[in-house]
């Protein structure tokens, strides 16, 4: 069951308004030009231009997230009708919002959030009012009411069946939202004093479900190693570690749907963060655990 071969449906979205940043939104054409072999199959999700409401500072480009996440998640909902697991390139964090809206309407599915952030705000905790910084709560059903509602009404996750991993940069408030919510957070800290094997038994431990999505920020990599992203922390697991991640996923879940996000190519130096994230896709694509 578990290391069964699913057919892929790779989806693109070169949105970066969640982020609110130039750069994020080329991260899908650049893979596609250097990897034509990993990435030439994409379906582009378009980004139109929707009319936003300027007296939401703390939801900007509300209106045109949320028309391109309602697209991608009919795109992820018919591929996992059709017996696909999308596969969505980003583009900004925010897009998580409409993948796993698409997914969860068709299955129950646990989420594990790799990132160094918490992605975990509401429109009242946020401090930058971009939306990447808000789609996991949004998931969970707290924030925003029309984020809440994306695709299909209310929460389309269960606390319990959620980690986010990695976390380095949490914002004060967005910790308050995470404890009342009941999010488990593996921090860096852990994975640094605890050890990563150490950490994958955890995870098996506390996520009790089979089917599991994957959202992949990657800026949870040091950015020693991935500096092309938007929001750069420092610290951060390896490449390594994270193929060692990955792997047990695969091997111990049914892995219904994956998410690589936060990938700004403007950033990058010399092509090493295109390269992870060509090698991490191509594990995706065909993992052998
Ligand atoms: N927590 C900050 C905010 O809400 C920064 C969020 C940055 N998010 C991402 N995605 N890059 O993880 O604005
Ligand atoms: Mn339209
Ligand atoms: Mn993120
Ligand atoms: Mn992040």
């Amino acid at each position: 069951l578990y290391s069964e071969k699913m057919k892929n449906k790779m989806l693109a979205v070169p949105m970066n308004l969640g982020a609110n940043k130039a750069g994020i939104e080329f991260g899908p054409e650049v893979l596609e030009e250097y990897y034509p072999d990993t990435f030439g199959e994409m379906t582009y999700i378009d980004v139109e231009k929707q009319r936003e409401n300027f007296n939401e500072p703390n939801l900007k480009y509300k209106n045109t997230i949320l028309h391109t996440c309602n697209k991608l998640a009919e795109a992820t909902n018919e591929a996992v009708r059709d017996g696909f697991r999308p596969i969505t390139i980003g583009g900004d964090h925010s897009i998580a919002l409409g993948s796993i809206s698409g997914v969860s309407l068709e299955k129950e599915i646990g989420v594990i959030w790799i990132d160094a952030h918490g992605d975990m705000n509401t429109d009242e905790s946020t401090i930058s009012g971009n939306i990447h910084g808000m789609p996991l709560a949004a998931l969970l059903g707290a924030g925003d009411r029309d984020l809440v509602n994306c695709f299909y009404e209310g929460a389309k996750i269960d606390p319990k069946n959620v980690i986010i991993l990695g976390a380095r940069d949490l914002d004060v408030k967005e910790r308050e939202v995470i404890e009342e919510l009941g999010v488990k957070v593996i921090h860096y800290d852990d994975v640094m004093h605890k050890g990563l094997d150490h950490i994958l038994d955890e995870i098996k431990d506390y996520l009790k479900i089979d089917n599991l999505h994957i959202s992949f920020d990657v800026d949870s990599i040091d950015p020693e190693h991935a500096p092309g992203v938007s929001t750069p922390v420092r610290l951060g697991f390896s490449p390594e570690d994270m193929f060692k991640t990955f792997k047990f996923l695969f091997k111990n879940y049914s892995i219904s749907s994956v998410d690589i996000v936060e990938y700004n190519p403007v950033n990058d130096k010399n092509g090493k963060t295109m390269d992870f994230v060509n090698e991490l896709t191509e594990f995706v694509l065909n993992p052998t655990v």
